[in-house]
């Protein structure tokens, strides 16, 4: 395990490539049953360019009209998420070293030209339990920085099947995706990267 500043935790390489393959198949059916949407910034209503969606008793969407927010029904079915996979529940229950379960897992899926500007996750009531991340598919570039927006940035890439863990001082860090390096994995049937973040959102 490589310890970055801030204390972020990476995990190169954690899933060998038939874990991924098994859990990109678990993924793949629960999508077909909460389908990914496209998120919509609060306000203004501009999408998002990645889609989203999630398992787990509660999930994190937004819209124009009510914002960023954790609920429990996927917003355009208003059926419950899918559960968790158990496999990530394990990882969660061997790596997250907190004693809660995790109640949301976001599903965040890239296109080639997809990104994520620079943010900080704060939709959650629990800020001691850990973030969990799974990265499946293309190569993207990660870039992170301090717990004020303006503080310096690193950067770093995550590939397919690396594990990352935001707890402590790293849990409140600016953070996002500047960019998808299409076709460096054959995971994926097409070129495109999955994310997928554990989190704990009630105390
Ligand atoms: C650092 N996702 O879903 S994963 C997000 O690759 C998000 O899809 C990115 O940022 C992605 O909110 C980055 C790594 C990650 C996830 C959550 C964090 C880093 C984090 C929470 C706090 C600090
Ligand atoms: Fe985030």
């Amino acid at each position: 395990m490589q310890v970055l500043p801030n204390g972020l935790k990476l995990l190169p390489g954690f899933l060998s490539r038939s874990e991924q393959e098994d859990l990109l198949e678990e993924v793949r059916a629960k999508a077909a049953i909460a389908p990914l949407f496209v998120p919509k910034m609060p306000r203004t209503g501009k999408p998002m360019s990645v889609r989203m969606t999630n398992f787990g008793s509660l999930g994190w969407v937004t819209d124009k009209e009510k914002g960023y927010r954790y609920q429990p029904t996927h917003p355009e079915t208003g059926d419950p998420w899918p559960d968790i996979p158990v496999k990530l529940l394990e990882i969660w229950e061997e790596h997250a070293n907190y004693e809660k379960p995790p109640e949301a897992c976001l599903v965040n899926y890239y296109e080639p030209d997809a990104k994520m500007g620079l943010h900080q996750d704060r939709d959650e009531e629990d800020f001691d339990a850990p973030v969990l991340s799974i990265s499946l598919g293309d190569r993207c570039l990660f870039r992170y920085g301090g717990k004020n927006r303006n503080d310096p940035t690193k950067s770093f890439k995550l590939e397919s099947g690396d594990v990352m863990l935001l707890s402590g001082a790293s849990r409140l860090i600016f953070h996002g995706v500047d960019r998808i390096y299409p076709g460096t994995s054959t995971l994926l049937k097409r070129e495109g990267r999955i994310n997928l973040t554990l989190r704990r959102v009630t105390r």
